[in-house]
């Protein structure tokens, strides 16, 4: 698209029906927030929405297991993510929730227009019934053989397994999760998505208008859906938990139907908190819409949100960056196997636990990145953490900044010295082009969301810095004393030069790690006594954002060391965890909820 005048980004409205793992986070939050502060950097005017998803069979379902209610346990785990997705720096402008009245009304409003268009199909049909619990039995509440891969647990609506969306017709030996019974069937009425109509339109715009612009794993899988034929979808379900069908008792909107306009209702809500316009966001051609999201999700953001937005007049994301999954010491994250790192224990064992724990924040933000599973599912090791922590931030990053600064305080009187253009060399010269030419690196990876190549030009960088002060040594350079027992003019040049472009190079650290290590960026913009806007992205590849004479602070701690006993703790955490679990599920009848559930 042409220059956006406005962008919305979005990330997955996660299910308030437990606390979420990093896995989630790397997933579908973490990339959306770099992207946010990088155009936030630029000036742009972004909002970035998100929410708990507080319907469907997920938040009925976790209540039974908790032996509470639907309402109880959303208001426990949205409390919980809230606070979770802010510790751990996630920059939503708003972070809403689906079981406010402006999103009910919002829902609502939107299942009508559709209703009243003539786009809805009103079906009745013979379905799973539950006879001792007396319910209708959808999604997650009916389990029974996937017929592609023959998994015994799959779900109604998926397969854990192998991933395909199935209904719950397809599934063979079909039986109850609530009584564990096999099902009757009933006759029920339901509200219809003709998706088998919008076939064309979905073709042209995902196989041929975005084929080359979206990542390959989503064009592969909507290429599929579309290719197997795209058949009518239930919107509505029998249920007592949802969003309420207008007209129609005791039936309530299909969860995945609702969810997605969460993504608006937030953005109506952030309007009237800010006293803003929130119809330009979903109805002006010129707003970017980008949805971040996990694999699991790409059909419903990119097949049936699509033709919703279509039919109700809004505008159509302009990208569905997607991720893969992101596994765990050699398996699957899962919360309810218990093999997972849940960003709520994550954040009280190194997060709050410590003085400054904002550095593991930036640590985790750091490593996620870096491995981030952005074109095929990756593996978080408490190993590699380590190794990227201790060798790349600690080492590389972390030392550059330490290193200027106390060399700077030492040879230079605490100022930032002097640059002695005519003495400039071809090594000072490409460190200064390198500068320049980062941005525009970093720039292209940003903007095609290939965040882990962003991240490692930006260490690349203070690697580059790194190698410089190595051959400027400055520290030897200072030991060309006059009588004085001071370095001699000559002497004195060089540091200052060397130490002047370390300078400038440590201020575009600031800018360029500023949307992945907030914390870090924050800290830098301290020590160098200089406000926020010197962050602006306008500022990046420039050599001159701190004046010569302009007095620094002490340098600060950036990173610390995760020690050998750190991750021997965790491994041993997972593990007691992981088995804990596994004999506690044993007994259960229903299994996973969910593919990084
Ligand atoms: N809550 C599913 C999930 O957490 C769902 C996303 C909704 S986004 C509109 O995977
Ligand atoms: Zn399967």
């Amino acid at each position: 698209m042409n220059t956006p005048k406005r962008y919305l980004i979005t990330s997955a409205l996660p299910y308030a029906n437990g606390p979420k793992h990093i896995g989630h986070l790397a997933g579908a939050y973490l990339p959306a927030d770099i992207y946010v502060r990088y155009l936030r950097a630029q000036k742009k005017d972004v909002v970035y929405v998100c929410g708990s998803d507080e319907h469907g069979a997920a938040i009925t379902i976790q209540a039974m297991k908790e032996n509470s209610t639907p309402l109880a346990i959303v208001d426990k785990y949205h409390a919980m993510l809230k606070s979770n997705m802010a510790d751990l720096g996630i920059s939503f402008d708003i972070y809403h929730r689906t079981s406010s009245p402006i999103h009910h009304e919002t829902a609502q409003e939107f299942f009508t227009a559709l209703n009243d268009k003539g786009e809805l199909e009103i079906k009745e049909t013979e379905q799973y019934y539950d006879e001792d619990a007396k319910t209708f039995l959808a999604d997650r509440y009916i389990i029974g053989t996937c017929p592609v891969c023959a998994n015994e647990n799959a779900y109604g609506d998926q397969c854990e397994k192998c991933g395909t969306s199935l209904s719950p017709e397809q599934l063979l030996n079909p039986r109850s999760t609530l009584s564990g019974n096999a099902p009757v069937k009933k006759a029920t009425t339901h509200w219809y998505l003709p998706l088998n109509k919008h076939e064309d339109f979905l073709r042209k715009w995902i196989l041929e208008d975005h084929a080359a612009d979206w990542k390959a794993n989503v064009v592969g899988q909507c290429k599929g859906w579309i290719e197997a034929g795209l058949q009518p979808r239930a919107v509505t379900r029998d249920l007592d938990w949802g969003v309420a069908v207008p007209g129609a008792p005791g039936k309530v909107l299909y969860v995945w139907f609702d969810a997605p306009i969460g993504y608006i209702s937030a953005t109506k809500q952030w309007a009237l908190d800010n006293d803003k316009d929130w119809k330009p966001y979903w109805e002006d051609k010129d707003t970017k819409l980008v949805h971040f999201i996990g694999k699991d999700n790409i059909v419903f953001h990119c097949i049936i949100f699509p033709v919703m937005l279509k039919l109700h007049g809004n505008i159509l994301p302009d990208n569905v960056p997607s991720n893969e999954f992101m596994n765990l010491e050699g398996d699957k994250m899962s919360t309810s196997r218990g093999w997972s790192i849940e960003m709520d224990d994550y954040i009280n064992d190194f997060v709050k636990k410590e003085n400054g724990g904002d550095m593991m924040v930036d640590a985790l933000r750091y490593y996620l990145t870096a491995i981030a599973p952005e074109t095929k599912d990756s593996e978080f090791t408490w190993k590699g953490f380590q190794d990227a922590l201790n060798s790349e931030l600690v080492a590389v990053f972390g030392n550059f900044v330490n290193r200027t600064f106390v060399l700077m305080h030492k040879l230079c009187k605490g100022k930032v010295p002097p640059l002695h253009v005519e003495l400039l060399d071809n090594t000072d010269k490409q460190l200064l082009e390198e500068i320049q030419l980062t941005k525009i690196k970093i720039q292209n990876s940003i903007e095609s969301y290939k965040f882990r190549d962003a991240l490692s030009e930006v260490i690349d960088l203070a690697r580059k810095g790194n190698k410089y002060m190595q051959e400027k040594e400055p520290w030897i350079v200072a030991k060309q004393t006059g009588d004085d027992g001071q370095p001699t003019a000559a002497a004195q040049q060089k540091i200052d030069n060397c130490l002047h472009i370390c300078l400038q190079l440590t201020a575009n650290l600031a800018i360029y790690i500023n949307p992945f290590l907030p914390f870090t960026a924050k800290k830098m913009i301290y020590m160098m006594k200089v406000v926020d806007k010197m962050l602006d992205w306008e500022n990046a590849g420039k050599s001159k954002l701190l004046s010569t004479g302009y007095s620094l602070r002490a340098p600060e701690l950036l990173f610390r060391k995760l020690e050998d006993a750190e991750i021997t703790a965790q491994i041993e955490k997972l593990k007691t965890k992981s088995s804990t679990l596994k004999k506690a599920t044993s007994m259960e009848t229903t299994t996973d909820t969910n593919n990084q559930s």
